[in-house]
């Protein structure tokens, strides 16, 4: 076996791993070398690698608990609840529900209570061109923004909310039903400070509605700044997918979305797992924004 090659694809993230055969499991050493690459980078390329849905499963268990999608239980290979397939494929003679997935610059999952530490995407079928997958760095949002701005985000709670996926509402409504009452509006750190770097970053999305005790027309115009700033072009990676290419990225610290630049009749069909991450936040009961009192009360009765 090769030695591993890490090559830095971004500034902001990325960075290319060649000299694996992921089909077999990785040596304590290739594992250690993995994982400090990934600090590193944030997002990870490992291409021409064919996997089949176990062999995927393996591989992400490196890195953690491997999610089993009970939150969103559709679209889950049939025999791995594990692989959630992110497709364009017809089923049943209807359109595919994960067709239009991560149309919205987000988080995995941090519409939960445990946001997915990290996300692994193979691609097994892909349009001639387009369909590309950006990533942003969310330390480097956090480190640029001024010393006063930051004082004032550190503390502040968001509320993230699953309706606010981009396409949600014309998902079909029996769905839509399950995964709200699922999937409540829930709280988590604007400002989060990453358990293995131990650098700060801030977590927001495309997906928060508000910040706890704040009203939305208060917290509207910086959640805008924020996702906007936090997304500008020199804190992106983008990638261009091959066909067995596997992308990694961490989820704690980037964000991402995946661009609908391609013909919808050509094929696009992707294989996920994703990584469970530390339990966070607090259920909002209602929509009415949390007094402090409450938020506080409520961080107590969670931590
Ligand atoms: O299809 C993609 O490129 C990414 C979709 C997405 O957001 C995800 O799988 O988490
Ligand atoms: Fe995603």
């Amino acid at each position: 076996m090769s030695e591993i090659t890490v090559r830095p694809l971004g500034y902001a993230a990325g960075a290319s791993v060649t000299g694996l055969d992921l089909r077999t499991g990785l040596r304590p050493e290739q594992r250690e070398a993995l994982r400090a690459a990934w600090r590193e980078h944030l997002v990870l390329v490992l291409p021409g690698q064919d996997l089949s849905a176990e062999q995927l499963i393996a591989y992400t268990r490196n890195f953690g608990e491997v999610e089993r999608n009970d939150s969103v239980p559709y679209y889950r290979d049939p025999d791995h609840p594990e692989v959630l397939l992110v497709t364009n494929k017809p089923r049943d003679g209807k359109p595919s529900q994960t067709r239009n997935t991560g149309r919205n610059w987000h988080s995995d999952l941090s519409y939960t209570n445990r946001p997915a530490m990290g996300s692994v995407l193979m691609c097994k079928e892909k349009p001639p061109v387009g369909g590309d997958t950006m990533f942003a760095n969310m330390y480097m949002a956090y480190e640029t923004l001024s010393a006063p701005f930051r004082a004032f985000l550190d503390g502040l709670h968001a509320v993230h909310d699953i309706t606010l996926i981009k396409g949600f509402e014309r998902r079909d409504p029996a769905q839509i039903a399950e995964l709200k009452k699922r999937n409540p509006p829930i709280a988590h750190p604007v400002v989060r400070t990453h358990p293995e770097t131990g650098r700060k970053l801030l977590f927001i999305s495309d997906r928060v509605r508000s910040f706890v005790g704040m009203t939305e027309e208060e917290s509207r115009p910086i959640l805008d700044f924020l996702n906007r700033h936090a997304t500008t072009p020199e804190f992106v990676y983008r990638h261009r997918w091959e066909i067995n290419d596997i992308v990694m990225w961490d989820n704690r610290c980037t964000l991402h979305i995946a661009l609908p630049d391609f013909d919808q009749t050509k094929l696009r069909h992707m294989m996920r797992c994703s990584l469970l991450g530390e339990p966070s936040g607090y259920v909002i009961q209602d929509d009415a924004p949390m007094d402090e009192q409450a938020a506080r009360s409520a961080i107590a009765a969670v931590s």
